[in-house]
């Protein structure tokens, strides 16, 4: 079940709300990953107290560890994680893709060697569909083929060899259409009671993103997401087809970005009519010190924090901010605790959630234009 309504639009800004088996969620709306079923360092009371509305799963690692047999014992990832609020699962596809080299990619599927423990493995639209309909999440997406912005791997020979071209970008996006409608039909007849979303592929070519728009819009999937960018290319180009593909999503069904992005990226999504965004960023840069404020980032290591008696952030609400000083989470750094990464990752994932619920009041106020001018010269102050 899905159900979304649109409350108010501004420009191609659009706030609503998405109703779900398991909840409510407000959008636009940012989803904390938790890829191994645990959003990392994070207890799931304390993304509860953050605002957290719904959360990230990954079928490839599920699939890996625990098992399927684990999951379904517990009856789904919501039991097994003690999260009850919604959950989003990832098909699969980013993951064995960033495998790179290890990887054999068919009509059929994508034949690996599993990393964990090297057994052969092979994943299939039908089979991602079977792990998520056995996770029980909320929304499911399609198996799909992430096109490369670099050819021959993935993000490991950045600057190395050439651009992926228009004609494997059209084959790999043709080859993602044709799994999206093999996964419609094993979702259906796996009788799945949640959602499953559709992603736009193409590359970095507007005229390839239409064509798998228009062909996905078709199957009249309950919400669709856009894949394939932040995979390498430089941000302007991540710019230009958002900001192109963005604003030509079916209007009234969700719509979500993967994989993306910085604070300025998700103002940017929400300003060209993205609902939804998820991405490791600010749980990843918790953990080695980068910090999000609301004027600027803050590098944690850096030695101007040693004896700084401020909070992270002087506006920011969070726990973290509430109880501790850049001083003290310097030295938990410098001495590698593990409470630093548990007090850094709680700060800058409540800057991501209080980011997008101000973004959500500046649309119910009219006024998401002055927030999004107001945004960037705060940023811009530094910290
Ligand atoms: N496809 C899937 N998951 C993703 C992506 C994609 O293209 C991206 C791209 N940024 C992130 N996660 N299935
Ligand atoms: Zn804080």
């Amino acid at each position: 079940m899905l159900q979304f309504d649109l409350l108010k639009t501004e420009g191609h800004a659009r706030r609503g709300t998405l109703t779900l088996n398991h909840g409510v969620v407000q959008t636009p709306i940012f989803m904390p990953v938790g890829t191994y079923g645990t959003v990392k360092g994070v207890m799931p009371q304390s993304l509860h107290d953050m605002g957290a509305q719904i959360i990230l799963g990954n079928t490839f690692h599920l699939w890996m560890r625990p098992g399927l047999d684990v999951m379904q014992q517990f009856g789904g990832l919501h039991k097994f994680e003690n999260w009850h609020k919604p959950i989003l699962t990832d098909s699969g596809g980013f993951q064995v893709w960033s495998l790179g080299e290890m990887r054999k990619i068919s009509e059929e599927g994508v034949r690996f060697a599993s990393p964990v423990n090297g057994d052969k493995l092979f994943l299939t639209p039908e089979i991602s569909m079977q792990i998520q309909t056995i996770l029980n999440s909320d929304i499911v997406m399609q198996f799909d083929e992430c096109t490369p912005y670099w050819k021959n791997g993935g993000k490991g020979d950045k600057g190395q060899g050439n651009i992926t071209t228009e004609k494997e970008a059209r084959a790999s996006m043709e080859l993602s259409l044709r799994w999206a409608k093999r996964c419609q039909t094993e979702f259906d007849k796996l009788e799945n009671p949640n959602a499953l979303f559709g992603i736009v592929q193409g590359g970095m070519f507007e005229h390839l993103r239409e064509e798998s728009l228009a062909a996905l819009a078709d199957m009249d999937l309950p919400g669709y997401a856009v894949g394939g960018v932040s995979v390498g290319e430089p941000k302007d180009e991540m710019l230009r087809v958002m900001n192109h593909i963005g604003p030509k999503l079916p209007p009234h069904k969700p719509r979500y970005l993967m994989g993306v992005g910085t604070p300025e990226d998700l103002v940017a999504g929400v300003a060209a009519g993205i609902d939804m965004f998820d991405c490791v960023m600010p749980t990843r840069n918790a953990r080695n010190g980068h910090l999000f404020t609301r004027f600027g980032d803050l590098r944690l290591r850096n030695a101007r924090n040693k004896s700084d008696e401020r909070p992270i952030d002087m506006t920011c609400a969070c726990y973290t901010c509430r109880n501790f000083s850049r001083a003290y989470l310097h030295h938990l750094d410098r001495c590698g605790e593990m409470l630093g990464p548990m007090l850094t990752t709680i700060h800058n994932l409540h800057y991501y959630l209080n980011l997008m619920q101000e973004v959500r009041d500046a649309l119910d106020a009219g006024r998401f234009a002055e927030f999004q001018r107001q945004f960037a010269e705060d940023r811009a102050r530094g910290v």
